[in-house]
């Protein structure tokens, strides 16, 4: 146990002070400025006990999401390692209820390409074929982002603790087979009140969404985990976020993946 202050941090103290942000709608500084023992695989640690927190408060895990997969994500935050983080049926938004700017700090938006598992997939070895062959369907999705340290500033560690900024998403209804796309080329175009802001294609995640997914399971793996059967999988931002004020609509058109209409209120 490492002490800075008369804080002596540990797994379970961070989880409460990243949960109680998130409950409180207040952010703070990097945990790292005061816990320099908070490394990478500690900062999973703290990342399981707030889903351990989340689940005895009454959600359940419905999947998992990767960050910082795209370059545009990438650029934005510093840090170009990808990750991976657990998404919770308490962050689910159906596609009419608005965002609830309410309840959270300061949320940005962020177009992904998201899996349906049809299949178990579990590493390690699992490459991008292996793993499009469990994927039942792909969806257009939307994650709401709301990171709990100010100014969404964080190290790789920082930012892998507090359940890689978490807080919303939607999938779209349309499901799609995986083999019947060409999901490197599986365009979006993101807009905000009818103009548009970005596009990006599936390439930006990865080189192939697929790409993404493989590293999610040879990742989880590493920790003893794996992707279950009907699991929904983020595969990432495949633009920069965007932040939301009240009033807004936001779209993101994709090719083949139909259209996704969100609202801020
Ligand atoms: C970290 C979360 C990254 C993505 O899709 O890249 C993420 C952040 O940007 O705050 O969800
Ligand atoms: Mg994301």
């Amino acid at each position: 146990m490492k002490t800075s202050g008369t804080t002596a941090w540990t797994v379970k103290h961070a989880a409460d002070v990243l949960l109680r942000a998130e409950a409180e709608r207040t952010d703070r500084g990097p945990l790292t400025e005061e816990w320099d023992g908070l490394d990478l695989p500690t900062a999973y640690e703290v990342q399981a006990e707030i889903i351990e927190g989340k689940i005895a408060a009454g959600e359940k895990v419905v999947g998992v999401k990767l960050g910082l997969t795209s370059r545009a994500k990438q650029q934005r935050m510093g840090i170009d390692s990808p990750l991976t983080a657990v998404i919770t049926d308490g962050m689910v938004l159906e596609a009419d209820v608005p965002i609830p700017l309410d309840d959270l700090i300061h949320p940005r938006i962020e177009p992904e390409i998201v899996f349906v598992m049809g299949k178990r997939l579990a590493g390690p070895g699992v490459t991008a074929a292996t793993a499009l062959d469990a994927v039942a369907s792909v969806h257009a999705g939307f994650e709401v982002i709301d990171s709990r340290y100010t100014d969404f500033k964080f190290t790789l560690p920082d930012v892998v603790a507090d359940n890689a900024s978490s807080a919303r998403f939607y999938v779209g209804g349309l499901g799609i087979p995986p083999r019947d796309l060409d999901l490197a080329l599986e365009a979006v175009v993101l807009s905000v009140n009818g103009s548009v802001v970005d596009t990006a294609t599936g390439a930006a995640v990865q080189g192939h969404p697929a790409e993404a997914l493989a590293l999610a399971a040879n990742a989880l793996a590493e920790r003893g985990e794996a992707i279950e059967a009907g699991s929904i999988v983020l595969t990432g931002g495949l633009t920069d976020a965007v932040f939301i004020r009240k009033g807004e609509q936001i779209s993101a058109e994709f090719t083949n993946l139909g259209s996704l209409v969100v609202t801020s209120a």
